[in-house]
């Protein structure tokens, strides 16, 4: 079967995780990306090696169906093979510090006289204005895009999230964005440039927490626990402060992720009430409706804690499902890594490496019926050299001088 974006060709200069994030999975739609490193190679085939000399899982798992050169921009040579590769390439991705790109001698208006129908997408930390020429990590985006501020507990201090939502999160807005130019590029002919700043995306993800800062001045927020409000959104802990009241409880036998998510709609309230053995709370008109509970969500979890503390997550979750009550229980690294249907989902994939041999990475979560992806392992430095700078650009007999000269 053929793949979604078959024939589409990426430049992929990205390095470490937003960018690598999106042009992997443009790989997985069926683009063919070449990932155009400096001989040294992008920093993380080294950073947090788990096996001496071998790329590492941060490089194998950002950068599966790939295809890598080398090229040093740097030099006269390198900046010119560039010039002459650009042309035959649908799409340019890159994520390094702000300018880095310009300084190479390729801005935005040379790439487009080099080539009028390249899309040349761009993720940096911040957009236009006072941070613009600010570099940006993770948790950097985290801190300024509303995330930080709203996680964490009340009487503690802000906190990050596990979910890459800085990195990962802005190079899947990326990829929106480079479909649709590619859309766009059908009726006018012409490429465009794609723009994604870090802080925006986490801001993007962050987007209810502003809904909240809005509805603050009209009063506190009924369903957050929080006793006092001051003048901007407060750190809930685990409560949903959406529409339908949630929060993580306590099950047996009481270690770290032994906690089950659990929602309370309003049908939900009558079945839970016979689980945790407490019928007369369905009618109880202190207990019985969403409102007359909102003032005591605090007390309503802790009922359901006191009967789920006897329980295993696991049976917890049959419990609640088998009575339609939406609940999740807290899985840790190992159990998402051994679980059968993530696998069975091609979420978990197995992946052999001819250097680290086998190893698991996670999937691609978009699923398109008639374009499947098959994960492949991320390539070697410089493993296609050869085939592309001698097959597409014929410098066959040159590619040892290069390579003396530390252009390739
Ligand atoms: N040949 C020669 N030089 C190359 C090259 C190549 N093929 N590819 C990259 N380089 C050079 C660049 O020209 C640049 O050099 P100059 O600064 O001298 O122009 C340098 O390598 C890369 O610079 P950088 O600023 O991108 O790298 P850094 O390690 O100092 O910063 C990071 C890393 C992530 C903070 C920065 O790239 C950044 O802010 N990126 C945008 C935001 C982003 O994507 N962050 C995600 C981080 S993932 O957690």
């Amino acid at each position: 079967m053929g793949k979604a974006l078959e024939g589409v060709r990426v430049l992929d200069m990205t390095h470490v995780q937003s960018g690598p994030s999106c042009t992997q999975i443009l790989a997985w739609l069926g683009a063919d990306v070449v990932k155009l490193e400096a001989p040294g190679g992008d920093i993380t085939r080294k950073q947090l090696r788990d096996l001496p000399d071998v790329d590492s899982l941060y490089f194998t798992m950002l950068n599966c169906n790939k295809r890598s050169i080398t090229l040093n921009m740097k030099s006269e040579e390198g900046k010119r093979i560039f010039t002459d590769l650009l042309p035959r390439f649908d799409i340019l991705a890159e994520n390094f510090g702000p300018g880095a790109i310009d300084r190479m001698g390729f801005t935005w208006d040379r790439l487009q006289e080099i080539n009028p129908r390249l899309i040349f997408a761009s993720i940096k930390g911040f957009g236009d204005g006072p941070y613009t020429h600010f570099k940006a990590y993770e948790v950097v985006a985290q801190a300024m895009g509303g995330s930080m501020s709203t996680t964490g507990f009340a009487d503690g201090p802000p906190l990050a999230t596990g979910a890459q939502i800085g990195d990962s999160g802005t190079g899947i807005h990326t990829v929106a964005g480079i479909l649709a130019a590619l859309y766009q590029r059908e009726h006018t002919g012409r490429g465009q440039r794609v723009t994604v700043a870090m802080q925006h995306a986490v801001l993007n993800l962050a987007r209810v927490k502003l809904r909240d800062q809005q509805r603050l001045t009209h009063g506190p927020l009924k369903e957050y626990p929080n006793k006092e409000f001051g003048d901007t959104v407060p750190r809930s802990g685990n409560a949903s402060g959406g529409g339908q009241p949630g929060w993580a409880v306590k099950c047996a036998p009481g270690g770290p992720n032994d906690y089950i998510y659990v929602i309370v709609q309003p049908v939900g309230w009558e079945p839970i009430t016979k689980l945790i053995g407490r019928p007369e709370l369905a009618e109880d008109p202190e207990w019985s409706t969403p409102e007359a509970r909102l003032n005591k969500l605090d007390k309503m979890f802790q009922l359901i804690e006191d009967w789920s503390i006897d329980h295993g997550k696991w049976e917890v979750l049959a419990k609640l499902n088998a009575q339609n009550i939406p609940c999740g229980p807290i899985l840790s690294t190992k159990e998402i890594i051994e679980d059968e249907s993530l696998a069975a989902n091609d979420m978990v994939v197995k992946v052999e490496h001819p250097e680290r041999g086998q190893f698991s990475t996670v999937g691609c979560p978009i699923k398109l019926s008639d374009s499947p992806v098959d994960v492949e392992r991320s390539p070697l430095l410089g493993e296609h050299n050869e085939e592309v700078y001698a097959r597409e650009l014929g410098l066959g007999e040159q590619l040892a001088g290069l390579k003396a000269k530390g252009v390739i």
